[in-house]
């Protein structure tokens, strides 16, 4: 196996100008700590992170090739990283309003949403229309508005570039394909099901703890992909701040996954704990992995992979989106809840056929939205499960 992190960079052949103006958009930053900080998990295998050019980002799209190997990740490790994909802007507007919401919910204690411990907490995102920022939620790209447009004759390079840098297809058709969704409907099938939204945060003080080892699929599932967890972290993410513990690989029989690995019953706070000798056993064929995050990255993971959020150890809190995509065939029960003013967004993403999604989703009063957002469950009281 290799020890290497498979880091795939496409080719990012780009006009100067294009290239600043994404540098301004989506910068790459560092993450919080360079991945030798992780010592203790020498020899741990680490995830494949795409990193789409340029191009790629502008159009929201990744090449047939980067497709291919994001695919690829999410059916063999269960888990794939794209970085450089969501705008800073749009998360830094959305961190400063969850950061002080997470103050909020970590001020209830043992009366909070937390998960396993209250370090971990289940935050609801704002459901308004200010903070439904499609660059964060649906990973929209900009590039729609742009590729919308009819192609000038001559072309400028720029254009000559992402038909060659993509797939060849007519730009109108790329534009509506925004990576995460591009993603998880390549191993899921088209338009899958958006019911779930919301956000795993870890904080620091006397709650942060590691979460046992589980899998968030803790009830009878299907043994075949059925729902990816689309994770997009507002800040940079390293051991510091408490970046999530992966078990790649766990998501199959063969990885040592299935409810009978598991101890809890769903509905319990603690459900979906990974038994000690499974765990070990595990341990021995391919030891976990703890990967830092740049910021502006998004993270595709197979619902049933084996995880852990580890403790935050004093750092401003780490808010991370949890968004579930379901397979098109899949009986969810559940459904979004939002506020009646993110309708007409959600309206002219499908319009212009850039939603790419199926998205069920009780319209609520901006009021009652506000006032109730903060109050949902913990993770496990959520019902993952589909219609017999
Ligand atoms: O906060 C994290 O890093 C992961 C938490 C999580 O995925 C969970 O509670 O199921």
């Amino acid at each position: 196996m290799s020890l290497l992190l498979t880091r795939v960079r496409s080719r990012a052949r780009i006009s100067s100008s294009s290239s600043s103006f994404l540098r301004r958009h989506h910068p790459r930053s560092p993450p919080l700590a360079p991945r030798a900080a992780f010592a203790s998990l020498a020899g741990a295998e680490e995830p494949t992170v795409v990193s789409p050019s340029e191009a790629e980002v502008r159009a929201g799209a990744l090449s047939r090739r980067n497709l291919e190997r994001a695919v690829g990740a999410v059916h063999r490790d269960g888990l794939v990283v794209v970085e450089g994909v969501v705008p800073h802007a749009a998360l830094d507007r959305l961190n400063a309003r969850m950061v002080s919401d997470a103050r909020v919910l970590q001020a209830r204690g043992d009366e909070g949403p937390f998960n396993y411990n209250t370090g971990n907490l289940q935050q609801g995102a704002p459901p308004v229309a200010e903070f439904f920022d499609p660059e964060v939620f649906v990973s929209e790209s900009r590039a729609g508005d742009l590729l919308s447009l009819p192609v000038p004759s001559p072309p400028p390079p720029f254009f000559f570039l992402l038909v060659d840098d993509l797939t060849r297809a007519p730009l109108t058709n790329r534009a509506a394909d925004p990576i995460a969704t591009q993603v998880t409907s390549g191993v899921l099938g088209p338009r899958p099901l958006w019911t779930f939204c919301s956000a795993n945060t870890a904080v620091a003080g006397a709650g942060a703890a590691r979460q046992p080892v589980h899998s968030d699929a803790d009830f009878a599932h299907p043994d075949h992909a059925f729902a990816l967890v689309v994770n997009v972290p507002l800040v940079a993410t390293a051991a510091a701040n408490g970046a999530t513990e992966l078990w790649l690989g766990t998501h199959t029989a063969a990885g040592g996954g299935g409810v009978a690995a598991q101890e809890g019953a769903h509905g319990e706070r603690t459900s979906g704990r990974i038994r000690e000798a499974q765990l070990a056993a595990r341990r021995a064929a391919r030891p976990p992995c703890q990967p830092p995050l740049a910021k502006g990255s998004l993270v595709v993971r197979d619902l049933r992979l084996w995880h852990a959020g580890m403790p935050n150890r004093g750092e401003p809190p780490r808010v991370m989106l949890a968004m579930i995509h379901f397979a098109p065939w899949y009986r969810s029960r559940m459904r979004l809840q939002l506020a009646d003013d993110v309708r007409p967004l959600l309206e002219r993403l499908e319009r212009d056929g850039r939603l790419c999604l199926d998205v069920p989703v009780d319209w609520i009063p901006r009021d009652r939205a506000l006032g109730t957002y903060l109050d949902r469950g913990f993770g496990n009281s959520y019902d993952f499960d589909q219609e017999p």
